[in-house]
């Protein structure tokens, strides 16, 4: 069994939540792209975890991958390792592996990423960490590979050709260089490669072997679909392919593999970053959702921008993923808003539009339409299952699965693990 879990709005879904609900069916759980751009909460009893490059099943006890689709900070990695150990859970190579061909986020790239966005005047408003230079160089093929930080003279060698052009890069855009790769750093990249090296493993070789003795794997996508590098908000996009397909290129399998795709979706919509969000709301109903679902980046503590459930939106996620399933998360936030308004549609230049525009710049010219909705005051956070919601709270996830015209099988009324029921 293979399921991919992906997020189908601009990121921030609550995937790390649904995706450590559901991992106790899977013994393997697999990040397939991004970095520690990602921020994946769950919270368990009064723990919260922020985990950036470790895949969310860990907390569960599944046995987590990191596929080669990743650009990997190793620094960070190391904290968050750490993060977790100090709280109990075990991280070592039986539980967690990182696939030797994994790209390696280097201090230059970080640089060039903060220097690129604080020099553009057209801001994409990235995490800063490095992400989009990462994967630029792998397709340059000037990457650093993880497996190049197990041997000194092959890091050393890629180090003397790759740096000089990133040096004059980094100095042309008004940084300096000579902090960036010292000798210190270079040492500290060879001595983390030395802890890594029992960690490394052949992500496809496993899952495809696991897949064929009736192992359960997961894969757990980062970012949302509508910030995929092709099929998303040109050049307001993160720079992996964030949708389902990513998770068989970046994970090593074939899509004959794939058994169910899951959604997660908000409902209402988020977006962190710059980049056109129709729906967007400025007044008090937008401060009611970022206070109330505290929408703020968990990598960056950005606040996030708020908006209605945008439709059109949502159906290109539904084609860009081909999902079998949707989980329903943040339905708790809009208690106490009425009316509750769905972007059924788009006006543009005088026409509906059901789905979103053929030239991406038109996006942000479209003026949604909306379809109005009762609200509720109930609190839903101790909601345990669909028919104790109250009457207008049903008649939204009723409406919202059959506009998407995809079952939806989870409901979630809160960050922790027991605020999600399943849908009769
Ligand atoms: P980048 O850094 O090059 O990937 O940024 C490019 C765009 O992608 C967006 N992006 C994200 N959007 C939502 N959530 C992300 N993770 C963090 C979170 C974000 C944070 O979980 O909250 O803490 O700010 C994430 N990562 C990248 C980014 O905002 C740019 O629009
Ligand atoms: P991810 O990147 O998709 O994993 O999502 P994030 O963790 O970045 O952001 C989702 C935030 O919403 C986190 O703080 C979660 O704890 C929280 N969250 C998830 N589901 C719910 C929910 O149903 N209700 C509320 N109120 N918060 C939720
Ligand atoms: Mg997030």
């Amino acid at each position: 069994m293979f399921t991919i879990i992906t997020g189908a709005q601009f990121g921030d879904e609550g995937k790390g939540k649904i995706v450590d609900l559901l991992a106790k069916d899977y013994e393997i759980v697999a990040r397939f792209q991004g970095g520690d751009n990602a921020g994946h909460t769950v919270t368990i009893g009064d723990d919260v975890y922020k985990l950036h490059q470790i895949p969310s099943g860990i907390l569960v006890g599944s046995s987590v991958i990191i596929g080669p689709g990743v650009v990997l900070n190793p620094f960070s990695l190391m904290d968050e390792m750490k993060m977790l150990e100090e709280k109990g859970v075990k991280v070592t190579p039986d539980k967690f592996g990182i696939d030797a061909k994994a790209s390696i986020i280097m201090p230059y790239h970080i640089a060039l990423d903060t220097l690129s966005e604080v020099s553009r005047k057209d801001k994409i408003g990235t995490t800063k960490k490095g992400i989009s230079h990462a994967y630029s160089d792998r397709v340059l093929r000037d990457e650093i590979r993880l497996e190049d930080l197990f041997d000194e003279e092959v890091f050393r060698a890629k180090i003397k050709d790759i740096w000089p052009s990133k040096a004059q890069a980094i100095a042309k855009l008004g940084g300096s260089p000579e902090y960036i790769m010292p000798e210190k750093t270079i040492v500290e990249m060879l001595e983390l490669g030395q802890k890594l090296q029992d960690f490394a493993i052949d992500a496809s070789q496993i899952i495809n072997t696991g897949l064929r003795t009736g192992r359960t794997i997961m894969a757990e996508g980062a970012q949302g679909s509508l910030l995929d590098v092709v099929h998303g908000t040109q050049k307001y996009v993160t720079s992996s392919s964030t949708i389902a397909g990513s998770a068989c290129t970046g994970l090593g399998v074939g899509p004959t593999c794939v058994s169910n795709i899951i959604g997660i979706t908000k409902a209402y919509i988020t977006r962190v970053g710059n980049g056109p969000l129709p729906t967007e709301l400025t007044d008090e109903v937008g401060d009611h959702l970022v206070n109330v679902g505290q929408e703020f980046g968990t990598t960056t503590g950005r606040k996030r921008r708020c908006g209605w459930f945008d439709l059109p939106l949502v159906k290109k996620s539904i084609f860009l993923n081909g999902y079998t399933e949707l989980a329903f998360t943040k339905l708790d936030v809009l208690t106490g808003l009425d009316p509750i308004q769905i972007c059924v549609a788009y006006e543009l230049d005088g026409e509906r539009m059901d789905y979103p525009p053929l030239l991406t710049k038109d996006l942000d010219r479209c003026v949604p339409v909306y379809s109005e909705m009762s609200g509720w005051t109930k609190d839903l956070t101790d909601v345990k299952c669909f028919d104790d919601l109250p009457e207008n709270a049903r008649e939204y996830v009723t409406a919202i699965e059959k506009l998407c015209d995809i079952p939806i099988t989870y409901v979630s009324v809160g960050p922790g693990r027991e605020q999600t029921f399943k849908m009769p």
